[in-house]
């Protein structure tokens, strides 16, 4: 037997030797493929010869303004915009290119350690606003840190309610709807969405460090590795929520009955189509495959016995849903799952799904037949290094925005004029 200390001590040095063998550019990946394939571009089931996507660009919204690690961005009915930073402020202001003033709309700073953040993945990670925020000023976020005084990290989603009248958030009116712990600093998820069914979304990765060490991928007795939903409206059974009755695993005695979908690693960002109603997310590789996602109801997308269609520690089984697209380490290290373009100033971008790897800066286009199960191309329309795109948001009109982590600003996402029908260059890189 080996002691549970010597097998952490194995567990991590396994995961270093890992985590070296699939650092940035190495091509060790190749051979976890499973089809024999090289994964040295982007591929998705049955691509074939895409029609080519046209060029966007990163325009900045709001020249005027700047934030501190802005991680999501999203505007209610009154046309103003949200801007979320990580170490737990959300600032308010005039959805316009010449704005020159934003209100602090949330600080939570005080919710967190008084020291800094400790884990870069740690912080207010997400906001939704209710659908009927015009008429009651609820909106929801999640964040992630240890609580004041206390080593124990958790993530916590809270409902504020927002005064109108007076314009400000009375921190009293926090409502606190579900508590997580997380084992480790990282992998925290989280994101939030209403769906059209009025359910709010979030989701939970694997609970951090490497490897997924106390399994919870294929675990369905915890909220970790998942995609959930629940009923903000009701509550039952001692909960601040409800759960849907035709959720996926309600009934089940060896199941959470909040998950939606499970076997996630970090499913950062997600949004869903309006149109096809397909989920789509990112979700974030270790070693070797940063993969895209549609996501359906009680679907296993794999983690940790699979890293996108690689092997990781087991063998597939019949349930286990491939990415619709991956990509290997040349390209990035950290999917940041986007949005299917359905706004109107850019019709070359209709019903393509952009999505960007955090690190490397490349944003892609995804063209997807849901119904049919078919890739219709997958191509880069950008190389925007250095800013670190960390969340895409949409406005009321479903414009296209970026949010720029280390620069601070954020961004419209534009096509360049003139490129539509043409392929983007994959080795120009925009300057920013
Ligand atoms: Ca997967």
């Amino acid at each position: 037997m080996i002691g549970k200390g010597k097998r952490m001590r194995i567990l991590v040095l396994l995961g270093v030797l890992a985590l070296s063998l699939g650092g940035v550019g190495s091509h060790l990946y190749l051979y976890y493929t499973g089809k024999g394939g090289l994964v040295d571009w982007l591929r998705g089931p049955d691509a074939a010869d895409p029609g080519p996507m046209p060029e966007v660009r990163l325009v900045n919204a709001y020249p005027n303004l700047k934030f501190d690690l802005p991680l999501f961005y999203c505007t209610d009915h009154t046309n103003h915009a949200y801007v979320v930073e990580q170490d737990g402020r959300i600032w308010r202001f005039k959805n316009d290119p010449d704005v020159t003033e934003k209100k602090l709309f949330l600080d939570i700073v005080s919710r967190m350690d008084t020291r800094r953040r400790r884990n870069n993945e740690e912080g207010l990670l997400a906001l939704a606003l209710h659908p009927k925020f015009a008429d009651n000023g609820y909106f929801f976020i999640h964040y992630s840190m240890p609580a004041a005084g206390s080593k124990n990290r958790r993530g916590v989603t809270s409902r504020f309610t927002y005064d109108f009248k007076v314009d400000s958030v009375n921190l009293a009116t926090e409502k606190i709807i579900m508590e997580i712990d997380q084992p480790y600093g990282n992998h925290n998820g989280c994101m939030l969405l209403f769906g059209a069914d009025g359910y709010l979304y979030s989701s939970f990765g694997d609970g951090g460090a490497a490897n997924d060490p106390h399994g919870h991928g294929q675990n369905l007795k915890t909220l970790l590795s998942t995609i959930l939903r629940f009923d903000i409206n009701k509550e039952e059974n001692g909960r601040a929520y409800a759960i849907p009755a035709d959720n996926p695993f309600v009934g089940r005695d060896d199941a959470c009955p909040e998950i939606w979908a499970y076997g996630l690693r970090n499913a950062w960002r997600f949004t869903i189509d309006p149109v096809t109603g397909a989920m789509w997310t990112g979700d974030v590789g270790q070693n070797s495959l940063e993969e895209i996602d549609i996501v359906v109801k009680g679907g296993n997308y794999g983690w940790n016995t699979r890293e996108g269609t690689a092997k990781f520690r087991g063998d597939k089984t019949p349930d286990m849903i491939d990415p619709v697209a991956e990509y290997g380490r040349k390209l990035g290290v950290s999917v940041t799952g986007g949005y299917v373009y359905r706004g109107k100033k850019q019709p070359d971008l209709e019903g393509i799904y952009v999505y960007a790897d955090y690190a490397s800066g490349r944003i892609w286009g995804l063209k997807y037949d849901v119904a049919n199960k078919k890739s219709l191309g997958n191509e880069l329309l950008a190389h925007a290094a250095g800013i670190y795109i960390s969340s895409f948001g949409e406005d009321n009109d479903r414009e296209l925005y970026a949010c720029g982590h280390r620069d601070g600003k954020i961004y419209r996402v534009e096509v360049v004029p003139g490129t539509a029908g043409k392929k983007a260059d994959p080795d120009k890189e925009e300057e920013f």
